[in-house]
């Protein structure tokens, strides 16, 4: 300045380079930028249950196994914890897009069509394998309903078995009168019904918060869910019965889906047979352990009483009744096949 170089008319080397080289990196960065729009698909996959919870813990492996196969074209963001849609409204938001993919206890939904409930079905399987087997029947059947609905069929992975949860220590039904009972779908609303119980439906998310407060005092459900909301707390026995295992279901939304090109629709389906084989898996380890972790949390925990279990037994032949009139020939098809496989 003081030679009164205000700037230079003529460029030096250096500044050729300078600019030579912010020139490249500004077209780099444009093509990037260009390239990746083009692509890149970012979808919120609101779930339920906490981030800790193996399904959920899944599903993030799920989302991580598509970011690498579509080599970040389709990035998966999970939401646990119902905090983008509560359980009971996630399917609702898948179906009318207001998110594109998420994860639903199916058999919340049966009174929409009671094929969703054919894994509740009192002691009709009662075992991870048994299980699966009827999933094998049933899967394909709960698909086409779900595509009536405007919902692709992703992958589906089983709730550990069902057991009672008690403040007390509890013999027979006679000792359920009255009880306040946490349900999450119609069949467990209808097992307090019918023992005498009153039903509050709860998401897993306020199970903590219902326990603390006495909205419920019961509920049945798998230990994994005990162990996740540490019910402990507020609870005393948890007896095994294994009613039955109901499923969680990832779905797409059908028109989400058809804007997908067909490598990231493959790459998405084969992530999806990953995570179902993978959540099978975490689902039978994390029996155990919860039962464990229960017992560890001071809970007493064991076998539901053999005068108990045929008292549940009856009540299930009930529910089966009821389930086989509303289901239909198409529902009586399913449990029929599945019994010839046993
Ligand atoms: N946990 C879920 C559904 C079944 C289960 O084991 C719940 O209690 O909400």
């Amino acid at each position: 300045m003081k030679n009164g170089h205000h700037y230079q008319t003529k460029p030096t080397n250096r500044d050729v380079t300078m600019t030579r080289l912010t020139k490249f990196l500004a077209a780099t960065a444009l093509t990037a930028v260009s390239a990746t729009a083009a692509l890149a698909e970012k979808w919120d996959m609101p779930l339920a249950y906490a981030a800790t919870n193996f399904h959920s813990e899944n599903a993030a492996e799920f989302a991580a196994c598509v970011g690498a196969a579509t080599d970040g074209g389709l990035e998966i963001v999970t939401h646990p914890s119902g905090s983008l849609f509560a359980g009971n409204d996630i399917k609702r938001a898948i179906q009318t897009g207001q998110a594109p993919i998420g994860e639903r206890l199916i058999s919340a939904h049966q009174n929409e069509n009671p094929l969703f409930g054919v894994d509740s079905i009192p002691f009709l399987a009662t075992s991870f394998d048994a299980h699966e087997e009827l999933w094998k029947v049933a899967g394909p059947k709960i698909a086409e309903v779900l595509a009536d609905q405007n919902l692709v069929y992703l992958y589906s992975v089983p709730w550990p078995p069902q057991g009672l949860y008690f403040k007390k220590e509890v013999d027979s039904v006679e000792d359920m009168q009255g009880i306040k009972f946490r349900s999450y779908s119609t069949a467990t609303a209808r097992l307090a019904e019918l023992t005498g119980m009153l039903p509050v439906q709860v998401e897993a998310a306020e199970i903590s918060q219902a326990f603390a407060t006495g909205v419920a005092e019961s509920m049945i459900s798998s230990g994994s869910t005990g162990y996740d909301r540490k019910v402990w707390e507020h609870l005393t026995h948890f007896y095994e019965v294994d009613a039955w295992l109901p499923r969680n279901v990832v779905f797409v939304n059908a028109d989400a889906w058809g804007g997908l090109d067909e490598a990231t629709q493959t790459a998405v389906t084969g992530c999806a047979e990953e995570a179902k084989a993978r959540g099978l898996q975490a689902s039978k380890d994390y029996t155990q352990f919860t039962l464990d972790g229960l017992k560890e949390g001071g809970m007493t925990v064991g076998r539901a009483g053999d005068a108990l279990v045929d008292e549940l037994k009856v009540i299930g032949e009930t529910m089966t009744a009821e389930w086989l009139e509303s289901a239909g020939d198409e529902g009586a098809a399913i449990v029929d096949d599945f019994k010839a496989m046993q």
